[in-house]
């Protein structure tokens, strides 16, 4: 494709007919299940994608390929344990569409490269290894073996390992991401980028750092004993839809819940339980008590003026606002914290979060009186310039309640995709925990890099000075989730290979380097058979529980392999007099677990602990009270709020997902819950700001962000008034991540700053 072609590819400009109604103010209900039902039909039939539902999230059963929320321990639904978006999940798996050689050769990638990623999705299963030659147009079918040979041959002839990336999304399973992480290191590398360094980083490193574990540390039945959660820049009803089920529990165990959102989220105001009767007959529990709408980026100054009125109220001789026997006991730097919130200006404070002073005072109020607290926060906390520290401001305010390391209480950073904390744990990390290294060299007898790797950030800008020469991609659409697209597609396109394990066409199999290769995998649903032998894979969701996943559904393709069995055969074309047993693993997951259980701490008698149904905790020691850090107790931080500054044409915009996608897989063009129909190409403002600068409902606007000296434009936006606040804007990821910049990423966790991306908007071009 020539750059003309390129550009417009990757900023098109059609618009569909939107239709706009009010934002709704529950969530789920009879309308969820329609939902689900009507994508299960279209995609994938009744009878395979009713085998498939009933099965999900059952103990023993697939783990659903959507998000990470635990599935309860005790009750599970006899009709199936999923949600609306889970479903849809599965529509779009199961799908018995297929893309055949024969498609490949009537279109060709500048063809498909215009169409939106909604129309891409939809057009099925990639059902054999494709093979893009040098210069040519259109992918043509390749034998698997042919695709090792080409893909080891590259990694071989590079001049340093360090030249070739390979990037993870978080559905990959625990099996398949400890070979993966184990032939890469054998091979040279530490360059993991994976799907967290644009997720959940800046959680892992604030969490690391105040309390010695980068996981959360609460576990699903703290929800039930909780006196107060408090969400933090999460919208649960449309990606984690299952957590309103926990919440609407611990509301009726007397639970309080505030949320903290710039925007009203239909699913943290009510919810209808689609389980129940009550539910279906449209009957909904309120959830939040009090809402919070935040300036987008507001959050820390939110919860220094929350410390600041505690310590008040502390000095005013409240009983137990403060649990000092804890601070004694188990933590760090509470004099110096203590120091500079006094030293804070309050009012300064909530003007800089923009909520009313009644409500941060009400919010502390709230807080005060009660002991068993719980934080959940997601993408509207992490993806910020100074996330890692407003993160660490979030372990201080349950630090200064001791609200932590005991039951109903704790920190719950909500995890995106199902298997990323797994990931995490088998060893997918740029920066890897020293003890893997060792235990991979003491047992397998080789030796493996230790200096640290690049993660996705720094990949593309490797890439992009010509340093990265191969790019592998484990799942995931990079080119669609990372931010500015248009120099990331530079990036990738000076590559010499770029190769793309998936299970659909994306973006990344049409924007690639000199050569390129798609090899197909089975997904979670397909039935994965070795010898006669039905597998399962395993993995770890957000909190911390490990079980099996095993596939029901019969591969639409008899040229799919699984991930695992990729990575052996990727690993025996490339590795010569590899001491590694390659085709033990290829033989029988069991081997592959026995082996993790040697390298990663947790797994003792793994394959037999992952055989009990409801699998099994991995240790926690803030869960647990006990807190790993270098001191060996647990931190309180001195932070200092960063204002975005706004010039008076300036907007900052978050990019959000709608309620119908997963990431960069467009299920639909509506967004129900926003009162959004048939159109992804919006922007929600606050009727005020468009009012000054003379914007109506409907009209259409080109957006613009000038970073570095550099025009980023993303045409042809629809304008929507929403309640939101003033100079705070909204767009749909993946969308406007043409406007992020490469540079505008997080301090500490590199993780790009997409939530807070300064914009100006303007009449489209005429
Ligand atoms: N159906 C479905 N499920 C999913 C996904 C999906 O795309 N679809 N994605 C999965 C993945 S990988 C992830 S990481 C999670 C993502 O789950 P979320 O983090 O819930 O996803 P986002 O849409 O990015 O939403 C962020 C929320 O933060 C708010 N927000 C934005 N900026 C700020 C801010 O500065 N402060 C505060 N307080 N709030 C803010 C937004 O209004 C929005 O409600 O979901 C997972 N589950
Ligand atoms: N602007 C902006 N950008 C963002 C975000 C944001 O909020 N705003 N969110 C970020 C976040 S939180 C994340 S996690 C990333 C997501 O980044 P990615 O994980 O890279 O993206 P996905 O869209 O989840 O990947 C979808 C593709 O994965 C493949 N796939 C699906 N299932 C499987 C499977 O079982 N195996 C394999 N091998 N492939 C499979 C399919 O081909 C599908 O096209 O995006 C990030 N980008
Ligand atoms: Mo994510």
């Amino acid at each position: 494709m020539d750059k003309k072609q390129i550009d417009k590819a990757l900023t098109p400009d059609k618009l569909e007919e939107l239709q706009l109604s009010s934002a709704k103010e529950s969530a789920a209900g009879i309308p969820a299940i329609l939902s689900s039902v009507g994508h299960i039909v279209s995609e994938v039939g009744i009878l395979r994608g009713g085998k498939a539902l009933l099965d999900l999230n059952q103990k023993g059963g697939i783990d659903c390929p959507g998000c990470a929320w635990p599935d309860p321990d005790d009750d599970r639904s006899k009709i199936g344990e999923y949600c609306e978006n889970g479903a849809k999940a599965i529509a779009e798996e199961a799908t018995k569409k297929k893309l055949t050689p024969a498609f490949f050769q009537k279109n060709s990638i500048s063809e498909l490269a215009q169409l939106s990623d909604y129309e891409i999705g939809k057009k099925g299963r990639i059902a054999q290894p494709m093979y893009l030659p040098k210069g040519a147009q259109h992918y043509q079918e390749i034998s698997w073996k042919d695709a090792f040979t080409k893909i080891g041959t590259h990694l071989n002839n590079l001049n340093d390992p360090n030249e070739a990336i390979f990037y993870t999304s978080g559905r990959t399973s625990n099996e398949a991401a400890f070979l993966y992480q184990l032939f890469v290191r054998a091979y040279g590398t530490n360059n993991l980028p994976d799907c967290s360094n644009m997720c959940h980083e800046s959680s892992g490193k604030a969490l690391s750092d105040t309390l010695g574990i980068g996981k959360g540390s609460v576990k699903l039945e703290d929800f039930y004993q909780s006196e107060l959660i408090i969400i933090m820049g999460q919208n649960p009803g449309t990606n984690h839809p299952r957590m309103l089920s926990a919440l609407e529990r611990a509301k009726k165990n007397g639970a309080k819940i505030i949320s903290v959102n710039p925007i009203k989220e239909a699913g943290l105001q009510g919810f209808m339980h689609p389980q129940k009767i009550s539910g279906l007959m449209g009957s909904s529990t309120s959830l939040t008590d009090l809402y919070l709408q935040v300036q987008i980026n507001g959050d820390m100054a939110f919860l220094q003026a929350l410390a600041f009125l505690l310590l008040q109220k502390e000095s005013a001789g409240c009983p137990d606002v403060v649990d000092h026997e804890f601070i004694n006991e188990k933590t760090n730097g509470y004099d110096a914290y203590v120091e500079h919130i006094r030293s804070l200006d309050f009012n300064e404070l909530v003007k800089q979060c923009g909520l009313d002073k009644n409500d941060v005072i009400a919010a502390a109020d709230m807080i005060a009186a009660r002991k068993k607290i719980i934080i959940c926060w997601a993408m509207g906390l992490t993806q910020h310039k100074n996330s890692v520290n407003t993160i660490k401001e979030v372990v201080n305010i349950l630090l200064l309640k001791g609200s932590i390391g005991k039951p109903g209480a704790g920190t719950c950073p909500v995890r995106g995709h199902s298997n990323v904390q797994g990931d995490r744990t088998m060893g997918i990390h740029e920066k890897p925990a020293t003890y893997i290294l060792d235990n991979i060299e003491k047992h397998y007898g080789i030796d493996v890099p230790r200096e640290h790797g690049y993660d996705t950030v720094a990949a593309i800008e490797a890439m992009h000075r010509g340093d990265g020469q191969v790019f592998f991609g484990m799942g995931g659409n990079f080119i669609s989730a990372t931010p500015d697209t248009a120099y990331t597609s530079e990036a990738l396109q000076k590559c010499k290979l770029t190769v793309q394990v998936s299970t659909k066409l994306n973006r990344s199999h049409l924007v690639h380097g000199e050569e390129a290769i798609i090899l197909p995998c089975l997904a979670r649903t397909d039935k994965d058979i070795i010898d006669g032998e039905l597998q399962f894979v395993s993995v770890e969701n957000s909190m911390g529980v490990v079980h099996s996943s095993r596939g029901s559904l019969t591969p639409i393709s008899d040229k799919l392999m699984s991930e695992a069995a990729i990575v052996c055969h990727l690993a025996k074309a490339t590795l010569s007099d590899s001491p590694i047993d390659w085709d033990k693993y290829l033989q029988h997951n069991d081997h592959i677990r026995d082996d993790i259980e040697q390298v990663i701490k947790g797994f003792s008698s793994y394959n037999e602990r992952v055989r009990v149904l409801e699998g099994f905790y991995l240790p926690n020691c803030a869960r647990d009270n006990h807190y790993e850090t270098e001191s060996g107790k647990a931190e309180f931080s001195v932070s200092h709020t960063e204002q975005n500054q706004l010039a008076d044409d300036e907007y900052l915009m978050m990019t959000i997902r709608s309620h119908d996608q997963f990431n960069t897989t467009i299920y639909g063009l509506n967004d129900r819950y926003r009162g959004i129909k048939n159109e992804r190409r919006v922007i929600f403002m606050n009727p005020k700001d468009m009012k000054e600068i003379g914007l109506e409902s409907n009209d259409i606007v080109d957006l613009y962000n000038y970073r570095d000296n550099r025009e980023r434009k993303a045409p042809t936006f629809v304008v929507v008034p929403y309640d939101i606040p003033r100079k705070c804007v909204a767009t749909y990821f993946p969308e406007a991540n043409v406007l992020v910049p490469i540079t505008h990423k997080a301090d500490k966790s590199h993780t790009p700053a997409s939530k807070s991306v300064i914009i100006k908007i303007r009449r489209r071009d005429s």
